[in-house]
Order: C-alpha cells, then structure tokens, then sequence
C-alpha cells in the first residue's frame, strides 16, 4: 500500500487548499525524483531531490501503554462523568464492547458523537502518583510536518511531558513540558512557543497554555511544530524556502523535527482544585478521544514513495540509494561518498545522486562498455582531450556492472545514442549506432567510416582513452 500518491497531485492540491485555507502551501515541491530530458546527447535523466506526501502518521503506528494494564475496565470499575464530577454511576468494562475503552479508540476516526476514547483505570490508589506512559512507534524515522495535537476527553493532565526518540526508544529526550504551574512541577518559568525566535527555536519548554482547569471547554493540547516552522517561513509559511534553507543547513533544526517515537509521558490527572477530593478518587483518570500525528518517511530527499508493507514501513528509493531511509549507496554505486539531497536550489533542489564504483568499470578490456561518448570527441589538440573528457565522464559516464543480469535499465538510461532500453536485456539502437549498448559507429564496425565524418572513432589505444584509463582509475571523487 502506497503512504503517498493515493492521491493524485490535482485532488492533493485541492484538499490541502481547502483544509488549509491560510496557508498557501508549498508542500507540493520535491514530488518527483527524476525526468527524462532532451540534451544535446539526446534524451538523458534529469534528477531532483524528492520526498513523500506528509500524511497522517497515526496509519502506522505501534501503540503501548505503560503500565500494560492502565486501560480502565478490567475489572470493571465505575467513574464519575466528564462534566459532571458528582454523578459517579458510569462503567467501564473491558468485557463489554459499548463499555470498554482500549487504546486503539485514540487512533480511530473521529468526528462522531460521542467521542470515542482510551481511558485509564481511576486513581483509586491516591496517594500513589497516576501516572501513565504511551508510546508511539513507527520503527521507521519519520519528519513531522504539522501540529501534534492530543484531544483530552478527561481534564487535561495537571502534569504531562511529550517526549521523542530518534533511536527507536533506545533514549529519550524532552520535547515539550505541559503543567499547571511549571516552576511548582518541573522548575521551569513557564513559557509559549510564541516567546521563542529563529535563535531560540530548539528550545525546550514547559507551557501552561493547555493545562487550565477540569472544567473548561478547551480540550486540546498542541505540540506546535507550524509555530516553529512560522519563525523562518513567516507567520503563513508564504516563505518556505527560507524555511527549507535552513532544514538544509542545519542538521540540529532537521533532527528537531525528526522521531522514531514519540512518548506521552501523562504525570498527574486534571484535579481542578487545590486539594484531591479523596472521596470522590472515580472523578480523577486519563481519557483520550483523538492524537493527530501529520508527517512523512524521512527519505533523506531520495524517494516520493514510502510503502507499508508487513506493518513497516520503508522508502521505496531512488537515485541509486537504498536502505530504510535511502541512508546509503548501493552496492556498486559508491563512486562517490552517500549524502542526503538537498532542498536548494529551490524550487528542484539537488539529488546528489550515487553513481557507479570506480571499481566496477575495472580494466581496459572493460571499455567497450564504458561510453563517455568518446567518438563525438574532437581530439585535434590532444591537450583539450583531458578537460573535455572529464566534463564528458562527469555527465554521462554510465557503467553497465558485469555482475548485472541487467544490460540495461530504465533509471541509468545504459543504452546510447538514443538506443532504447528493451526487456532489460537489449539495446534496440538506431540505424546509425551497434553494439551492446548502441555505443558504437556502425561504420566503424564496418570500417567504412570516411575521414569526413568529423566523428572520427576513437581509435583503440588512442591519447583518449589513455586519458579516460587515467582519469578513471585516479579520479575521486566523481561529481555528476
Ligand atoms: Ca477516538
């Protein structure tokens, strides 16, 4: 199942349009890999820096709750209602499906009335802290691209913290402290993202914003990921390539964004009053109806498509990387070190594409796979040939890899001279052009190519190819 493109580009536009009127978006960029152009030498790949559709994330979590056996209902037990903390005569019961509250109703659609919610057992063991861990997993790195928002169904928590992990839950760091009163807490002036600036934005704080009363209207709590985009991007992120810029050049601000998981760390339920009423220990536990969780697969700018498959998921990547998040080259493409794409230049950004091993073009014998168009070359001055041939080798050195069953693929373009690629296995080339991979003069294999050709062949053992045998066995690395 396909995480982005179910949606085609047209009815993405629209929905995001609509759902974020404010916001003219520029989400839209970065959605295409590769393109086939028409160069001088013909049709070649234009590559681009790409990544996925961000999406609700919720699709593909793991939850688990901490202790296991916090969800209320088991055995059933009664609570007092939301907004009505003296009428205490509401059940829950794990045994009984309209009564029970797993935690899989946090993730579920919402939008209904009632709500429907997780909710923890009461805090019927007061003194002893209530205190619950849920943990979002993805085991996947996944790039946050809008708010974490968590709809409360009970008070929202006197005390909670949002945490992150980048290790898939090895460690844990601190994303957002949430309290009544933070100094009383956790020691920490309280603050709001809205304090912060483009120098202070990987701060972490602690908020009173959303943690006001039992009996209030507000329900929500935010984790403000578009607050802090807006510091670099302008208050209606018009500015996104400012934005990207700075995702682009520092990699502490793009690991801010980054998580393997996110724990929900719930420390004290909403008491509301000074005091805990001890009488009435049903009025006092955890309910959640909804989380909102918007990201993407971090593809480090190699894929558009992230596919869930076996309840994982994995970038589907491009520009001859590989791996979960395209993190490296494959095999036989480290010609040159892996690296990330890159958002700049706006609006295509850069693919930093890996290319073919140095190692795997091999020996001279091997050459007459390797095509740096050497034949369109004038050589009249054997001193240009070196600058000449490398430009060449920089863009259109393609090495067809013995070990390869492959002559030829779509993503490398290996046939020449405007040969098409046929089955994998055949170069279908025009009239003008032979060998495996169309690299060849037909009138060179017939050796009835005039002088006047003014594409001379390249002559084996050539000052060219010397140069080429040089060049490539020293060359490193090799920039596209
Ligand atoms: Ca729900």
């Amino acid at each position: 199942m396909y995480l982005s493109r179910f949606l085609s580009i047209h009815a993405l536009w629209v929905t995001v349009s609509s759902v974020m009127q404010p916001y003219p978006l520029v989400w839209g960029h970065y959605d295409v890999c590769k393109t086939q152009i028409y160069t001088e030498e013909g049709k070649v790949w234009d590559y681009m820096a790409c990544q996925p559709e961000s999406t609700d994330m919720t699709k593909y979590l793991k939850v688990k709750l901490d202790p296991p056996d916090i969800t209320c209902g088991d055995p059933p037990e009664t609570f007092c209602a939301m907004g009505n903390p003296y009428m205490c005569n509401n059940e829950c019961d794990a045994s009984t499906p309209e009564l029970a509250h797993p935690p899989e109703l946090m993730f579920d659609f919402e939008g209904r009335h009632p709500s429907t919610f997780w909710q923890s057992a009461t805090w019927k063991e007061y003194p002893k802290p209530l205190q619950v861990n849920i943990t979002l997993s993805w085991s996947k790195t996944i790039e946050l691209t809008d708010n974490i928002v968590i709809t409360f169904e009970s008070g929202r928590p006197d005390q909670m913290i949002l945490e992150k992990s980048l290790d898939y839950g090895r460690t844990w760091q601190p994303y957002q402290y949430y309290a009544t009163d933070c100094l009383d807490a956790f020691h920490m002036d309280p603050k709001s993202v809205k304090d912060l600036s483009q120098h202070t934005v990987l701060e972490i704080i602690c908020t009173e914003e959303y943690s006001t009363g039992y009996m209030t209207n507000s329900k929500i709590i935010h984790f403000e990921i578009k607050d802090r985009f807006a510091f670099f991007a302008g208050p209606w992120l018009r500015n996104m390539a400012s934005l990207y810029g700075q995702l682009d050049t520092t990699k502490k601000l793009r690991d801010f964004f980054t998580v393997t998981d996110l724990r929900i760390r719930l420390l004290r339920p909403a008491v509301g009053e000074i005091f805990v009423d001890e009488l009435h220990l049903a009025r006092y536990f955890y309910a959640i109806s909804d989380i909102k969780v918007h990201g993407r697969c971090k593809c480090n700018l190699h894929a558009t498509v992230c596919v869930y498959d076996n309840s994982k998921l994995t970038c589907e990547c491009e520009h001859n990387t590989t791996g979960p998040d395209c993190g490296k080259c494959k095999k036989n493409y480290q010609g040159r070190p892996w690296s990330p794409g890159s958002y700049l230049p706006i609006p295509k950004g850069t693919a930093n594409t890996c290319i073919p091993s140095i190692s795997s073009i091999g020996t001279p014998p091997k050459f007459n796979r390797i095509w740096p168009n050497i034949s369109s070359l004038e050589v009249s001055n054997p001193k240009q040939v070196a600058p000449k041939l490398a430009l060449s080798t920089v863009s259109s050195v393609q090495v067809a890899n013995h070990k390869r069953a492959n002559v030829c693929d779509n993503e490398l373009l290996h046939c020449q001279n405007g040969g098409t690629c046929h089955n994998n296995v055949r170069c279908l080339c025009p009239a003008a052009y032979t060998g495996i991979l169309c690299e060849k003069l037909r009138c060179e294999e017939a050796g009835s190519c005039g002088s006047d050709s003014g594409q001379g062949a390249a002559p084996r053992g050539s000052p060219a190819l010397l140069l080429l045998t040089a060049l490539l066995g020293t060359a490193s690395p090799l920039v596209f």
